[in-house]
């Protein structure tokens, strides 16, 4: 099928069509860049809400109830879950499953997995892609959820407008937020299991760290904490609402754009940094490369000196002033 068709089908609601053309993007050869340019014009209208936490905390099946919740409010919701750890792990394959359930059939409702592909940051870039072509689709929330706690999550996670962090009682002082880092990123915090023993004291904790952190949360937002039993559908109403609410707070205070613009800036230099390199290593033959390297490791030549060697070769030495 010609390009263009494909991204005209998939745009127009055809699910084969948008299976295909994400699997287009995610593999960011040519193509894919050429697809990304029609794609992308259409893009910037999903709220993109981001779930992360620890293994078996739920996050899967707090994402199912949200998605319900939000195709009963009359919603279309796309579902992304990233598998950093593992080309399809146990859990990611029984969270598909109960979706399928629930979800199947739903043409308002669209679901991908996306596995490790190599380099973290590879599965990144692709599943900002994948995620471009959701939002060109039309599906008004897209939910990505990652697994596991660590910087795979912090970079994927900056593709959300709304970052949910998911924790459960039960795991004494060692709030798994801390460990991670994300803590800093969450913009609300879910405690699921609330069935549990301990979820007081887990909340009780969380508020603590968020008055002991930073002071401020970075959009002069104060994170709620909200308590659920995903199992049972247990204030999941509320969890949608402080997810709203946080939409609506960037909303009116023009945030949405500063993200907006933010994250395209982060994306640019990335693509640039990438490509630089790239164009480096294709006029700058291997060899020397290869003899850079050796100097630096007899300690003949510094990093920095190295570095100026092949710049030198590929720009005038004006355009390094400019810089
Ligand atoms: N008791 C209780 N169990 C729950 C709750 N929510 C989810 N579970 C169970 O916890 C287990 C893990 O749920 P998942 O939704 O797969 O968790 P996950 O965080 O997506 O797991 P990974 O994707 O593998 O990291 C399942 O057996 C769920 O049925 C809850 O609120 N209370
Ligand atoms: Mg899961």
């Amino acid at each position: 099928m010609e390009l263009a068709t494909l991204v005209e089908k998939a745009l127009a609601g055809n699910r084969r069509a948008l299976s295909r053309l994400v699997t287009v993007v995610e593999t960011g050869d040519a193509l894919a860049q050429r697809a990304l340019a029609q794609v992308f014009p259409h893009t910037g209208k999903a709220h993109i809400v981001g779930v992360t936490g620890a293994p078996g905390t739920g996050k899967s099946t707090l994402v199912n109830q949200l998605a319900l919740h939000w195709r009963q409010a009359g919603r279309t919701v796309a579902i992304v879950a990233v598998d950093p750890t593992s080309p399809f792990s146990g859990g990611a394959i029984l969270g598909d499953r109960i979706r399928m359930q629930a979800l199947g059939g739903d043409p308002g409702c669209y679901i991908r997995s996306m596995a490790s592909r190599g380099s973290l940051g590879g599965l990144a870039r692709a599943t900002g892609d994948a995620i471009k072509v959701l939002d060109a689709a039309g599906y008004d929330v897209i939910i990505v959820e990652t697994v596991g706690a660590g910087q795979a999550e912090v970079e994927i996670t900056r593709e959300a407008h709304t970052v949910i962090v998911v924790e459960i009682p039960g795991m004494g002082d060692d709030i798994q937020a801390i460990k991670a880092g994300i803590l800093e990123i969450a913009d609300v915090f879910v405690v699921n299991k609330a069935d549990r023993e301990g979820v007081e004291r887990t909340v009780r904790q969380l508020r603590m760290m968020l008055h002991l952190g930073a002071g401020e949360h970075r959009d002069g937002w104060e994170p709620p904490i909200v308590q659920t039993v995903a199992s049972s559908g247990l204030h999941i109403a509320e969890a949608a609402a402080a997810v709203e609410q946080h939409l609506a707070h960037l909303q009116h205070n023009n945030l949405l754009r500063q993200r907006e613009s933010q994250r395209l800036e982060r994306e640019w230099n990335t693509i640039l940094r990438e490509q630089a390199l790239a164009a480096l290593h294709a006029r700058v033959p291997a060899a020397e490369w290869q003899q850079l390297l050796q100097q630096m490791l007899e300690r003949q030549i510094d990093p920095y000196a190295a570095a100026a060697r092949v710049l030198d070769q590929v720009f005038q030495p004006s355009d390094i002033d400019v810089v």
